[in-house]
């Protein structure tokens, strides 16, 4: 039997949902307009005014947001309200140095842990829960957007944040987790580490997982689901647009509940900005329709998905997305945070080394590794190998601070990288061979 968070929204009937976008865009256009001047000279270059918009279908009118705006207006370019009403900020990776930085109000965080609310009651979550949150906290939206979601549901909240995975394991038997929360990597490096421990999959209390913030397979779903002996849930969500939680899986784990009273989605051709009819693979867009501090209209998200209204058994009738496809620019998500090659780019040449590198991604004992190769010049390259060794430490430092994670950087003699003769292979990513 389905439960719901809030069944009269969740279950609403499409003529419902209908009514709630119209009214919302209306007053979400005016309210972008008469306070983000960023949107409102893209609004104008187009011709569009709020007196344009009069229902969702007029969505189309609007101009799109690209991650190069997001960048152009940081930090506080697209902020909707005054400083003075915000509460709190996330942020993520940007394409170069430039972080993409996220405001809200009390209203923002409450609509959004609404949202994971939801996501743990469609994953079985009851107030007898005891929710292990294992996604990182900070500035990362995975941990406090679980956290408060599994707050408002009534579950005991455990907020581990990431890493220490033998205090996570120690904390999951006494405590008896039954919920975890992290990213599909970290769980099935979880699994893996409680089966050395000597523990069976029906020795811990779990019942259910809530994984995200990265691309997973379903071969992966079913390794972890008989590692930790749980159901596995995907959650999805951007910062820009909250956090986790604009949508997730159900108990019919078949494509993710947007929750469409809040974000409305379109799929787009990422080439001609056309809007794809339902069941087309394009790239998602997101509108948030009604948060207040950063009200992003017509989000390019870079994310290649379909959309589907098919019914589904579990009484949810918002819209269901596949899970990504892929993306239709060049971020990778190494261990959960995202990184854009041309911020390595930015470090090394920032560090006086050359434009050569390469970049090479795998999978040990489910956990991604990640190696930067990188030419040395003829004037400094060395034969001294703790010259080398130092050099490698400093770099990969910078590089730690510009990403927020640690490659292992290894130091090549020059014209050791093979060149390319059109695009420089820039990414090796040997991961998808054998998830
Ligand atoms: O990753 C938010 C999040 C936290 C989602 C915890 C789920 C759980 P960002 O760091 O801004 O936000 O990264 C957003 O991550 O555009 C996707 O490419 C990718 N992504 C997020 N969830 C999924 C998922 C968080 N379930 C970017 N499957 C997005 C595949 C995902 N990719």
């Amino acid at each position: 039997m389905s439960r719901y968070y809030q069944p009269e929204i969740e279950t609403a009937p499409r003529e419902k949902i209908i009514e709630i976008q119209n009214e919302k865009i209306v007053r979400q256009v005016r309210h972008v307009w008469d306070n983000v001047p960023y949107y409102r000279r893209l609004m104008e270059e187009k011709g569009v005014t709020p007196d344009d918009i009069k229902t969702i279908d007029d969505i189309k009118k609007l101009p799109f947001l690209s991650k190069a705006d997001l960048r152009d207006a940081y930090p506080y370019g697209l902020l909707g309200t005054d400083l003075k009403n915000c509460v709190r900020i996330h942020s993520t990776s940007g394409t170069t140095g430039k972080r993409v930085v996220a405001f809200y109000t009390q209203h923002d965080i409450d609509l959004w842990e609404d949202c994971t609310a939801r996501a743990i009651v469609a994953a079985g979550g009851t107030e007898d829960d005891v929710v292990q949150v294992c996604y990182g906290y900070g500035l990362f939206t995975g941990g406090s957007g679980l956290h408060g979601g599994s707050h408002k549901v009534g579950c005991l909240t455990l907020p581990m944040s990431s890493g220490n995975t033998e205090r996570q394991i120690q904390f999951m038997m006494d405590l008896g987790s039954t919920i975890l929360c992290c990213t599909p990597s970290y769980a099935a490096y979880i699994g893996e580490s409680l089966a050395e421990m000597g523990y069976r999959p029906e020795d811990n209390k779990l019942k259910a997982g809530i994984f995200g913030a990265e691309p997973w397979t379903e071969e992966m779903r079913r390794d972890i689901e008989k590692k930790l002996g749980i159901k596995a849930y995907d959650i999805y969500g951007l910062t820009e647009t909250s956090g986790p939680g604009v949508s997730y899986e159900c108990e019919e784990q078949a494509g993710m509940h947007i929750n469409e009273d809040h974000f409305y989605a379109e799929i787009i051709d990422p080439d001609t900005g056309e809007v794809l009819p339902e069941g087309e693979k394009g790239e998602l867009v997101f509108t948030s329709l009604d948060k207040e501090a950063f009200p992003l209209l017509r989000d390019r998200t870079r994310d290649i998905c379909v959309l589907s209204r098919r019914p589904c058994s579990c009484g949810r009738t918002h819209v269901r997305m596949s899970k990504p496809m892929g993306r239709s620019d060049d971020m990778l998500i190494i261990r959960g945070v995202n990184v854009f090659p041309s911020q390595i780019e930015t470090v090394l040449l920032n560090e006086g080394y050359t434009p050569n590198y390469q970049i090479v991604l795998d999978r040990e004992r489910n956990n991604d590794t990640f190696d930067v190769y990188v030419e040395v010049s003829a004037d400094q390259f060395s034969d001294l190998m703790s010259q080398i060794q130092k050099m490698e430490k400093s770099l990969e430092s910078a590089l730690r601070t510009m990403l927020g994670i640690g490659p292992k950087v290894h130091l090549v003699a020059p014209k050791t990288i093979t060149r390319s003769e059109g695009k420089a292979v820039r990414v090796i990513d040997k991961r998808k061979l054998h998830d």
